[in-house]
């Protein structure tokens, strides 16, 4: 099977079967237009990149298909909990996102805040609910919270005066890596709490720091039709990308360069090396368009 085939394959996967693995959680006694709002973000799509890379590491990893659902939707959860914060007019104050309007512009601002702590506790229900011991539930919030992603978000935010490239690389290594590196170390994890998981985290964390570099590049080359999310943001906030940093042709040239080491050090890794999907993943990542 080729790359496209085993990415459509596993995204179907998890498309087909996340509503099932959160009608066993409390969303379902929740409020219905509530519910409602906790869940338009999550239906609305999105390229569904962390719970695809979840699921196939799951299957190196011979977790039965029920576990890794419910790592994986806890991972999209978290994911779309961030991105509707993020949104936020306290935040990035975004109207649209996954091509459509963004949580607070359909349901307001206060149930936006609300959809999206919604979806952070509703993480680490369905973490816990597995019942994988605290290892799992403790790595997990230590990616997510005040060390990780919540952390990765503050420093964007406050990056102004700090133009330094450690301080460009620890915020995005937050924001974007820990997740992306934490859909790979779950299932490795919740398989053998007590296995290395140190070099597969590595190789995820620089998949995020790719997955970084060429968002960077598209919100500077693309339009908000093809983002489907308004680009030419970074530039007008002042953001501290690739790009501001090191001008748009050394981005890209950082972006294959990365991708080259990615496809090179895979090789290396015996749970992924076999895999068609997560040997091409770096290349997919470098080509996207939105
Ligand atoms: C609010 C705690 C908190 C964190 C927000 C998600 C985030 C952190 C910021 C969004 C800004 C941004 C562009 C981050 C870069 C990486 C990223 C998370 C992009 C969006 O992920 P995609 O492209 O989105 O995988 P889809 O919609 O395809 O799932």
């Amino acid at each position: 099977m080729d790359f496209q085939s085993r990415l459509v394959q596993l995204k179907k996967t998890w498309e087909d079967n996340y509503q099932a693995t959160l009608d066993k959680s409390s969303l379902c006694q929740a409020h219905p237009r509530f519910r409602e709002a906790a869940l338009y973000s999550l239906n609305v799509g999105g390229k569904r990149l962390r719970p695809v890379m979840c699921l196939e590491m799951a299957e190196k990893k011979s977790l039965a298909t029920e576990d890794a659902m419910a790592l994986a939707t806890a991972i999209e959860c978290l994911h779309t909990y961030s991105l509707i914060h993020d949104d936020l007019p306290a935040m990035d104050n975004d109207d649209f996102r996954r091509g459509q309007p963004t949580n607070h512009k359909v349901f307001g601002e206060a149930t936006a805040i609300l959809a999206g702590d919604a979806l952070l506790t509703l993480s680490f229900e369905l973490i816990s609910a597995l019942g994988g011991g605290d290892h799992l539930v403790h790595y997990f919030s230590q990616k997510v919270g005040a060390a990780g992603l919540i952390s990765g978000q503050f420093m964007d935010i406050q990056s102004a005066g700090n133009e330094t490239a450690e301080y460009m690389t620890e915020t995005h290594c937050k924001k974007t890596g820990y997740l992306l590196s934490a859909s790979m170390v779950l299932p490795y994890i919740y398989k053998n709490s007590k296995a290395d998981y140190s070099q597969i985290e590595q190789w995820g964390m620089d998949i995020g720091v790719l997955f970084q570099i060429v968002d960077d590049i598209l919100d500077y080359t693309s339009t908000s039709q093809e983002l489907g999310k308004t680009a030419g943001k970074d530039e007008l906030q002042e953001k501290l990308t690739y790009v501001r940093f090191h001008g748009i042709d050394k981005a890209k040239e950082l972006a294959v360069n990365l991708a080259n080491e990615l496809s090179e050090k895979r090789q290396s890794l015996a749970e992924i090396r076999d895999s068609i999907f997560f040997t091409e993943l770096p290349f997919y990542i470098l080509n996207r368009k939105a």
